[in-house]
């Protein structure tokens, strides 16, 4: 790191002591872009990045609500609204019982530079609450939906703040959100995406962070004259990213042998074919249920339950080409990176956000396999709810084919882009640094025309 950048990192660290997986996704772009601002002495004069890593906004509010047996519970509400540079913050809410500030601030700090990179004007934003559905009624679920958005509604709107599902929120919940910020401020519009598809929602939206992912991973490879042809591949997750990438990844010829939730994960070396898949996704969407169900219906897979004593995963050890982590944060650290390159992984596309830790991250790149980040490889789910938005803008909405089309263009524009900002700041191949300097040109341009705000 130069000069500027580890007293860079002193200030930052200094200031937001407690939430390491914002320092860890800071110290990241830091790393990336400091060639570019010895290149740009106008952006460090400007303080862009110092900008940058201050939210322009934090709401953070109560939300309670009432179980079915009457009890009261309390949770917390959070909107983070990081940079609204290139356009209305964008990006998802979360629900899960890890969720704090600092966990917020990296999602909302890395969607800043994914949504430059999907080439449609948005800026980037991220929320959510400490609330745990897993388990709850639908009425439960209601009921917090509802409590959450009665204080929400008054900060967002479809040309200011337009939130999404993200983990723990999915097309149930961004119905019962929607229902009532309409019920509030009397409007039909645009102001969520991943709508019902009968009440304004763009068709391709719920497939389209996993089939982007593919999408991505597709143009690396072609881009080493290689396909997904027998192509062996692991998947982390079996939620939203998960399930999509697994249909996409069968379509283009390869086989996925895991899949996994926070309980475990199961193998199954006969492959996840599209039967099975339809039982997961009804096992998971519809029943709620949990992956070890999986390998109780196919004798063909085995369950491996988590082991926190371990220091290492040992889905990432089973030998693949491919790894498509769609789970969660820090999901692959050290040690599972090198059980990977040692068990043939040759191609990493982060649909999660932040998998990788940052010494998982520097293996990818020292040993030159194909390594995409999150920010890039994931970039298909917000890239297909900017369609969304303008599909709402319109009044009308686009066929399959012309929103998919739409989403592999755009995934081919992003690849292009990281691999176009990798070669001209010196470090060809490198998709880590082609997505933090691509992402970051546009919103810093921005920034500095539109004066010190
Ligand atoms: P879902 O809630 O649909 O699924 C999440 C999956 O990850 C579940 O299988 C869940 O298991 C597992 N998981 C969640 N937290 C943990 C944890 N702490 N440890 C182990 N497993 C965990 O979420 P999505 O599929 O939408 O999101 C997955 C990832 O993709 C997240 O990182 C999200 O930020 C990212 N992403 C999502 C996009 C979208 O459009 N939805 C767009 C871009 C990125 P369990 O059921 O046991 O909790
Ligand atoms: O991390 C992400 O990009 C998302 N959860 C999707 C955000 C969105 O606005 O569609």
């Amino acid at each position: 790191m130069s000069g500027y950048a580890t007293e860079f990192m002193d200030a930052v660290r200094a200031k937001n002591s407690g939430e390491p997986e914002f320092l860890q996704a800071v110290a990241e772009v830091v790393e990336s872009c400091s060639v570019v601002l010895d290149r740009h002495p106008e952006f460090r004069d400007a303080k862009i990045l110092e900008r940058m890593v201050e939210p322009e906004r934090v709401i953070m509010f109560r939300v309670p609500w009432q179980g079915d047996d009457g009890e009261v519970h309390v949770n917390r509400g959070f909107r983070v609204e990081m940079n609204s540079a290139i356009g209305p913050y964008k990006g998802g809410l979360r629900f899960h019982p890890s969720v704090n500030l600092g966990i917020l601030k990296f999602l909302a700090f890395e969607q800043v530079f994914k949504n430059s990179l999907t080439t449609l004007p948005m800026g980037g934003g991220k929320g959510g609450s400490d609330f745990d559905p897993k388990g709850k009624s639908d009425a439960e679920v209601m009921r917090f939906c509802q409590s959450f958005m009665t204080e929400l509604q008054r900060h967002i709107g479809p040309d200011t703040d337009v939130p999404a599902g993200d983990i723990g929120v999915g097309g149930r919940e961004i119905g019962f959100m929607f229902g009532q910020y309409k019920r509030l401020r009397n409007e039909f519009t645009g102001v969520l995406t991943g709508k019902g598809l009968d009440w304004g929602g763009s068709l391709i939206r719920p497939e389209a962070t996993g089939y982007g992912c593919v999408y991505f991973a597709a143009e690396m490879l072609a881009a080493r004259g290689d396909s997904f042809e027998g192509k062996t591949c692991l998947v982390s997750g079996s939620g939203n990213v998960a399930q999509y990438t697994i249909e996409k990844i069968l379509d283009l010829g390869g086989a996925v042998v895991t899949a996994s939730d926070s309980s475990g994960f199961i193998h199954d070396p006969a492959g996840i074919d599209r039967a099975k898949l339809a039982y997961l996704m009804e096992l998971k969407n519809v029943k709620r249920g949990r992956i070890s169900e999986y390998a109780d219906k196919y004798p063909s897979a085995t369950y491996t339950p988590t082991d926190p004593s371990l220091d290492h995963n040992p889905l990432w050890a089973v030998p693949a080409d491919c790894a498509f982590p769609s789970a969660t944060q820090n999901e692959i650290n050290a040690v599972d990176a090198k059980n990977m390159l040692a068990n043939g992984v040759s191609l990493v596309a982060e649909g999660a956000n932040m998998p990788s830790s940052p010494e998982a991250v520097h293996a990818f790149v020292e040993t030159g396999i194909m390594y995409a980040p999150g920010k890039a490889s994931n970039a298909g789910g917000v890239a297909t709810s900017g369609l969304e938005m303008s599909q709402n803008s319109m009044r009308l909405s686009w066929s399959r084919e012309e929103v998919d089309t739409r989403l592999r263009g755009i995934m081919q524009s992003i690849h292009q882009s990281c691999v176009d900002a990798a070669d001209e700041y010196g470090t060809p191949g490198n998709y880590v640094n082609g997505a933090n300097i691509a992402g970051f040109m546009k919103v810093a341009r921005a920034m500095l025309a539109q004066g010190l705000v």
